[in-house]
């Protein structure tokens, strides 16, 4: 069973021109980056995710504002991470039931390991936990 991690993406450039990060599939992106989507104007009394993939892996990087990602395996065990850094990212494996909380107006970017499939998706967390 895979762990949750955070990935440290290179941030280059300096404080007069800004800067840049990058993510590439199998350097520091350890999969096919097969779907790039970004969640934004999630107002902060709303939780996002209540949700686990069967396959897709995912890393997630807050663009702006912070985004806290409360991830929970099968066996209850919770780890949460506050992302507020563009130049970091989280690692998320299968079978991770995420909850997504946005603050400051946080812009989420999800590099996904696969297409889109709700069939792919367990919504039901009494279901995940079997
Ligand atoms: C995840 C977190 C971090 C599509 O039609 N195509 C897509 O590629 C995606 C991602 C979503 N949708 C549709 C499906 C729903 O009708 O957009 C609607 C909202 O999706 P969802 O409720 O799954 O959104 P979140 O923010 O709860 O979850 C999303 C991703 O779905 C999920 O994989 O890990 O962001």
């Amino acid at each position: 069973m895979q762990e949750p991690y955070l990935i440290e993406l290179q941030k280059i450039g300096d404080e007069e021109i800004g800067y840049i990060s990058v993510a590439q599939a199998f350097s520091n992106i350890p999969f096919q980056i097969k779907r790039v989507y970004w969640i934004y104007q999630t107002p902060d009394v709303v939780e996002r995710g209540n949700h686990a993939h069967k396959n897709a892996v995912q890393v997630l990087v807050c663009l702006k504002g912070k985004i806290k990602i409360t991830l929970e395996n099968k066996q209850r065990q919770v780890v949460e991470f506050m992302l507020d850094n563009p130049n970091q990212g989280l690692y998320i494996p299968n079978y991770y039931w995420r909850k997504l909380n946005f603050f400051e107006e946080g812009i989420c970017l999800s590099l996904s390991s696969s297409d889109y499939s709700e069939e792919d998706y367990i919504r039901d967390y009494q279901e995940f936990l079997l």
